[in-house]
């Protein structure tokens, strides 16, 4: 099983990602998780992703892409893997096509999971109060919409083009989106 789970910021990728690693036994593997893991270990790749993140921008295609090629390259993923916010481009997703042909595979479904932005934004403060992430302020979350409104949303259109794409109400609760998560992907 090799998916790519696509979604605005907010949406519920990093809370069904891990769930869907769980069900499926494969690694969830969350970009914005091995970003933060690098700030907060003050490497070199976190000092240059920490101020285009603080800002809601996206770190530059050519860091992120050596990161996600490197990923791919552990032996955890043979079995299969969930990118979970990427690619968050169509420049990336050209990219990761190039990396899974380069490996001998490619994508079985790219999941795509809606919420309006006034549900996203919700959420987001909601986090903010609890985990207190840099990113997760008024003025940021707007930043980051339209950065995904701009950039993120016509990664949909691309894997609609190649068959890919399976669309996923995300309103609801938790465990309610898994099981039309889990439905939508068995249904393929
Ligand atoms: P991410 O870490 O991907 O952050 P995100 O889009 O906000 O999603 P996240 O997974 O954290 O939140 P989720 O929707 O699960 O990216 C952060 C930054 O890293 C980017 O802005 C960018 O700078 C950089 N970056 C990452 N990938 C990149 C790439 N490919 N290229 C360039 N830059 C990149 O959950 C949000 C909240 O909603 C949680 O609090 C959760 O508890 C809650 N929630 C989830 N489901 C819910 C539900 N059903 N009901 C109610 N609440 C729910």
């Amino acid at each position: 099983m090799r998916l790519v789970l696509v979604g605005p910021p907010g949406a519920g990728k990093g809370t069904q990602a891990a769930r869907l690693a769980d069900t499926y036994g494969i690694p969830a593997i969350s970009t914005g998780d091995i970003f933060r893991a690098n700030v907060k270990g003050e490497t070199e790749l976190g000092r240059e992703a920490q101020g285009y993140m603080s800002r809601g921008a996206l770190v530059p295609d050519e860091v992120t892409n050596a990161m996600v090629r490197d990923r791919l390259l552990h032996e955890d993923v043979a079995a299969g893997f969930l990118l979970d916010g990427y690619p968050r481009n169509p420049d990336q997703a050209v990219e990761l096509d190039g990396m899974l042909a380069d490996n001998g595979t490619a994508l079985n479904a790219v999941v795509e999971i809606t919420a309006d932005s006034d549900e996203v934004t919700t959420r987001l403060l909601k986090r903010a109060e609890i985990e207190g992430r840099a990113d997760d302020t008024e003025d940021v979350i707007r930043k980051r919409l339209a950065v995904y409104a701009e950039s993120t949303a016509p990664v949909t259109a691309y894997y609609e083009g190649q068959g890919l794409l399976v669309r996923v109400d995300g309103i609801g609760e938790v465990d309610e989106v898994t099981d039309r998560l889990v439905d939508a992907l068995r249904a393929r």
